[in-house]
């Protein structure tokens, strides 16, 4: 059994952004179908999808988004695309294609401040995106 202290010192050391959705999918704490799991990130299909196949890519480290990202997460960013585009073929969608975008911030509309990749596919999609 933990006691208080180590309790108390783990809500005073907690960030926010520790504590949305996806943070709590990526340590566990929320149960959902894993496309992908490795040490750096975890893929999962979107509750809202706007494709026949839409799922995100996000990593265990809780980046709020993208713009929050600097030269020291190179080597996460490019895992996260490689992972989106094995999981892509994984879901078949690799022979006719599919469409990855990154909402980052307000005008784009970004809802979870976890930096995810959409991954979308399985119909024609428009151009532009509206
Ligand atoms: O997209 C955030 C996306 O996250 C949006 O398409 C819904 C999706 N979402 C929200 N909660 C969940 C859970 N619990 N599982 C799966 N998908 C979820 P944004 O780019 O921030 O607008």
């Amino acid at each position: 059994k933990k006691s208080i202290s180590d309790e108390v010192v783990k809500a005073q050391t907690a960030k926010p952004i520790e504590d949305t959705i996806f943070g709590k999918i990526a340590r566990k704490e929320i149960k959902v179908d894993l496309l992908h799991e490795d040490d750096q990130c975890v893929a999962f299909h979107d509750v809202n999808k706007q494709a026949p196949t839409h799922f995100l890519v996000i990593p265990k480290e809780p980046i709020p988004q993208l713009s929050a990202c600097t030269s020291s997460n190179e080597k996460l960013l490019g895992h996260l695309l490689i992972v989106a585009a094995q999981v892509a073929k994984k879901q078949g969608l690799a022979d006719d294609g599919y469409r990855l975008v990154i909402n980052n911030g307000r005008n784009a509309c970004q809802s979870v401040y976890h930096l995810h990749i959409h991954v979308l596919g399985g119909r024609q999609l428009d151009w532009p995106p509206v």
